[in-house]
């Protein structure tokens, strides 16, 4: 299998980390296409000494933690060198060798001065913020759209870099100051910050879209690893309320300069129930203690920020969505194990919009926002999950929630998670 992709199919933090830790040992490159230091990425891994150890990844891929795959940020992601030094000085003060790390020369290096705007945004906003991780991401990939953006090739032109540095604050130094009421850094301010990576930077990049073709020539595997999910894609999620990039499988083409023809499988991942953190439309949401026992059980708290997320039941119009969107050829169905002990488990299978019944996601926003789901209730089980590793070993009641759920979300799930480190996994076959 030479190309894959690994998709979150809902509002993030389905468990993309787990599911490419889980593959990385098969895989010879793996590749971040989108998004930045606002993804939160977690992998647990089970140590010789029956312990376990848990790495928090935000800018850098999860592959990093594989010995002998290559990590590559590629082309379509926007990168904090403050951050991307802080996450590699981490990892090594931990035993993890970073020396294999590339980074696309093509890829857009986020500045100061668009943290600042990140989060002055949002307070300006007040009751009109999107909840952004305040990291600089949506300022960044915007200047990219506007041809007023850094790559991290200009760091290596001070020459080049001062003008793209001049010619960015022209219009965000206004922004700040005569908007924002903030002071906008000087030219040498940010010069002098991006410039201080250069030397460090410069063996790790890359020009890496030829890099990944020319592994694929050689029938080797590259794994293309998203960060947010499908329902934050700037143009297929729930807009406004997205992230800026492209978190769908057309966005890991163009994330990486590998052709769409190129792709062999698409793996949606989905969590058993719902979650999202930030603003916007959540049908399934739940405010009650079905809610809280599921941020609870789940431990559902922003990887990067701590935030609460918002919790609620599994949204089949969603999966199908997102298998439509993305050509989920599979599903990796996770945290499965979070819903022992309940009498019964609400699946969404449909929404009403106003005395309307839609089976596919409403194209108009506003419908969206009105959907109210309609469940099927399925029976509940109460054994532990966390020590199945067959799909026989699950109990019956858990086989049929994962059975009804795959048939209504356009996609076979192949494989369950049950825990969150690496052993936790039941393959169905
Ligand atoms: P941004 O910062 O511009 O990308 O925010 C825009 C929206 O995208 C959401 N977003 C996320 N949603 C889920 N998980 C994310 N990563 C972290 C995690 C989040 C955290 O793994 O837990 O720690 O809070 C992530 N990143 C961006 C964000 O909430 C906005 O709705
Ligand atoms: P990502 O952003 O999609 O990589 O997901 P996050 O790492 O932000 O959040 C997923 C959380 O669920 C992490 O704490 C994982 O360790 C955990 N996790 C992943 N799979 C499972 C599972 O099958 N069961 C349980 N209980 N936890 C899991
Ligand atoms: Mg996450």
């Amino acid at each position: 299998m030479p190309a894959i992709a690994i998709i979150g199919a809902q509002w993030g933090d389905e468990g993309k980390g787990k599911a490419t830790d889980l593959l990385g040992s098969s895989v010879d490159y793996v590749v971040k296409f989108n998004g930045g230091n606002n993804a939160g990425h977690t992998v647990v891994i089970g140590q010789p000494d029956g312990s376990e150890e848990k790495y928090a990844l935000h800018l850098l891929p999860s592959g990093i933690l594989t010995p002998g795959c290559t990590p590559v940020i590629g082309n379509g992601v926007v990168v904090d060198l403050k951050v991307l030094f802080e996450e590699i000085e981490g990892l090594e003060a931990r035993g993890v060798d970073t020396s294999g790390l590339v980074v696309s020369a093509s890829a857009h290096v986020i500045a100061d001065y668009n943290r600042t705007v990140d989060k002055v945004t949002e307070r300006f906003l007040g009751s009109r913020r999107l909840g952004t991780t305040g990291r600089g991401i949506g300022p960044t990939y915007a200047d990219k759209m506007n041809r007023i953006g850094i790559r991290v090739q200009d760091i290596f032109d001070e020459k080049i870099l001062r003008q793209k540095i001049e010619g960015a604050l022209e219009l965000k130094g206004q922004v700040l100051t005569k908007i924002y009421n903030r002071r906008a850094p000087s030219v040498d301010e940010t010069l002098e910050e991006l410039l201080q990576y250069a030397d460090r930077l410069r063996p790790m990049v890359r020009d890496t879209g030829l890099l990944l073709n020319q592994a694929l020539d050689r029938g080797e595997t590259v794994l293309l690893e998203a960060g947010q999910a499908t329902l934050l894609d700037v143009d297929h999620g729930t807009y406004p309320f997205v992230t800026s990039s492209s978190a769908t499988a057309g966005g890991a083409c163009t994330g990486s300069g590998i052709p769409p023809m190129r792709m062999d499988q698409v793996i949606g991942i989905v969590k058993a129930y719902t979650t999202r953190v930030g603003e916007g439309p959540f049908p399934t949401e739940l405010f009650d203690d079905a809610g809280e026992h599921l941020r609870k059980v789940g431990a559902e708290y922003g990887t990067t920020t701590g935030r609460p997320r918002r919790c609620g039941w599994y949204d089949a119009v969603i999966a199908r969505y997102a298998a439509r969107v993305n050509g989920v050829t599979d599903f990796v169905l996770t945290k499965l194990d979070v819903l022992t002990g309940l009498e019964q488990v609400p699946v969404c299978v449909a929404y009403d919009v106003g005395g309307v019944r839609h089976d596919e996601m409403p194209v108009n926003q506003t419908d969206f926002h009105h959907a109210v789901p309609i469940y099927e209730y399925l029976p509940g089980w109460w054994e532990d999950l966390s020590a199945c590793r067959t799909f026989e070993d699950l109990p019956a009641n858990a086989q049929a929630y994962v059975r009804a759920v795959e048939k209504m979300s356009g996609a076979r799930i192949s494989v369950v998670g049950v825990g969150p480190s690496r052993e936790a996994t039941v393959v169905v076959h």
